[in-house]
């Protein structure tokens, strides 16, 4: 096995394209964007990733990686293309369907395909396999067909992408061993081999656990504004239990994989799966929960200026897809009451439809900050700058991730302790 060709140049495919070709594979990153083929044919890349720059490079210069518009023959193929989800929730897997078609021309018999992009249980079996069928395959005989669901970390992806256990699940056994092979190369973590539907429900229930416990601590955060309690020391304290670990509250849930992957088991079990519909509801709450609160705490002034800090979906990373924190500042602004400056140091402003603003013109004479994503800058605020710039400094930290405390002038409001506001006001909101 010497040659991979990895179809999708993303989040996934580009960090799995760049350790295959630094272990030693000959890789073709296929794209169907011109701009990202161009760029790392020259050693360079558009998306933000610890250590993903460097590593890019060398195995550009190294001759080990290139990019085509299209793929080509190998021992072995990745698809690591995005699944989105259709208006009502369901999956669409079009893009794999596309990446399978368009391998199907440069397979042989014996060759490894690999599905990394995490799919609806059964995928595999009835949608990827048939692809290959209609081709003249037989898919269990001639090839080794797998899902392998990538479990990486943005922001550790590099680390993540070696040292965890991966999931391997075979349409057959012996696909499953193949397809195992693939990967002894590059990763240290276990690889744990079982059937392609085994695989699928793995992965999707890796996200929905979390997705459920965030929704469990989401939930405490509202309880807790009403009651006048502080969930965050509520968390703090209940975790010292040996088996207990609340996660932590926050302005909603982003990103391309929590956001999305418990409704493809809603929908295929729609009558069971009743816990991991109502966290996603609940989950998808808390934007407007957080604007309710902007409301209070700015209910005396006629025109509050309000500076939002951080449009990512999660701290020290660029990506703004499926982040609460965009839903948060396109609801503030189109409340004509509020004068707005949206500011993060980790965004483009080709990445969003709204003007972004620098630190100093963003707190200039504030009359409120709120904190959307826990970036290692706002985790180190000038406080000095904010009492002296802002109008009345008053801090919201959704993401309880300043460290600041009400006091010497300034007062700070947190997701899970609005115990400054009015007790009366918070059962009125929370009504
Ligand atoms: N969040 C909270 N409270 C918490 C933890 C997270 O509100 O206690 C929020 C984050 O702010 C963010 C969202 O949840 O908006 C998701 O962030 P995350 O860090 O939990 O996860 P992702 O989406 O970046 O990556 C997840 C990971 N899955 C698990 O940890 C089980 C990663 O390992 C997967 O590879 C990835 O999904 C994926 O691609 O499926």
């Amino acid at each position: 096995m010497q040659k991979i060709c990895i179809i999708g140049l993303g989040y996934i495919g580009l960090p799995t394209a760049a350790v295959f070709a630094r272990a030693g594979y000959e890789v073709v990153g296929v794209d169907v964007n011109e701009q990202v083929v161009e760029l790392l044919n020259k050693g360079e890349i558009i998306i933000e990733e610890t250590g993903l720059p460097e590593v890019v490079k060398e195995a550009v210069e190294s001759g080990k990686l290139r990019a085509s518009l299209k793929p080509e023959a190998a021992d072995a193929f990745i698809i690591a293309v995005p699944t989105p989800v259709h208006e009502d929730h369901t999956a669409n897997v079009d893009y794999v369907v596309s990446a399978a078609q368009t391998i199907v021309p440069f397979v042989k018999k014996g060759d490894v395909v690999i599905v990394e992009s995490t799919i609806p249980p059964r995928t595999i079996d009835d949608v990827v396999a048939p692809i290959f069928r209609e081709a003249g395959f037989d898919p269990e005989q001639d090839l080794h067909l797998a899902h392998c669901p990538e479990r990486v970390l943005p922001g550790r992806i590099l680390i993540e992408l070696v040292e965890n256990a991966r999931i391997v699940g075979g349409l057959t056994p012996a696909a499953a061993e193949k397809a195992a092979d693939v990967y002894r190369r590059v990763v240290t973590g276990d690889i744990l081999v079982t059937e392609a539907v085994t695989a699928e429900m793995s992965k999707l229930m890796e996200n929905t656990f979390r997705d459920v416990n965030i929704a469990l601590a989401n939930e405490l955060a509202k309880i807790c504004g009403v009651l006048g309690v502080d969930a965050h020391k509520v968390i703090e304290l209940a975790n010292r239990h040996p088996r207990v670990n609340l996660h932590q509250p926050g302005p909603g849930v982003g990103g391309h994989c929590l956001a999305v992957d418990p409704y493809f088991i809603v929908e295929k079990a729609p009558v069971q799966a009743q816990m991991i519909q109502m966290s996603r509801d609940i989950n998808n709450s808390m934007p407007d929960y957080v604007v309710d609160q902007i409301i209070r705490m700015t209910g005396d002034i006629e025109r509050p200026s309000v500076a939002l800090f951080g449009l990512t979906y999660k701290g020290n990373i660029d990506d703004v897809r499926e982040s609460p924190a965009i839903e948060i500042v396109e609801k503030v602004i189109e409340n004509p009451r509020f004068d707005v400056r949206v500011h993060d140091p980790h965004v483009r402003n080709e990445q969003v439809s709204f003007p972004l603003a620098s630190f100093d013109q963003a707190v200039e004479e504030a009359d409120l900050v709120v904190i959307l994503a826990d970036h290692n800058e706002f985790k180190a605020l000038d406080t000095h700058a904010l009492m002296q710039k802002m109008a009345r400094p008053v801090i919201f930290d959704t993401k309880n991730c300043t460290g600041l405390t009400s006091g010497g002038g300034l007062t700070v409001h947190k997701i899970g302790d609005l115990r400054g506001l009015a007790r009366n006001e918070a059962n009125a909101v929370n009504k």
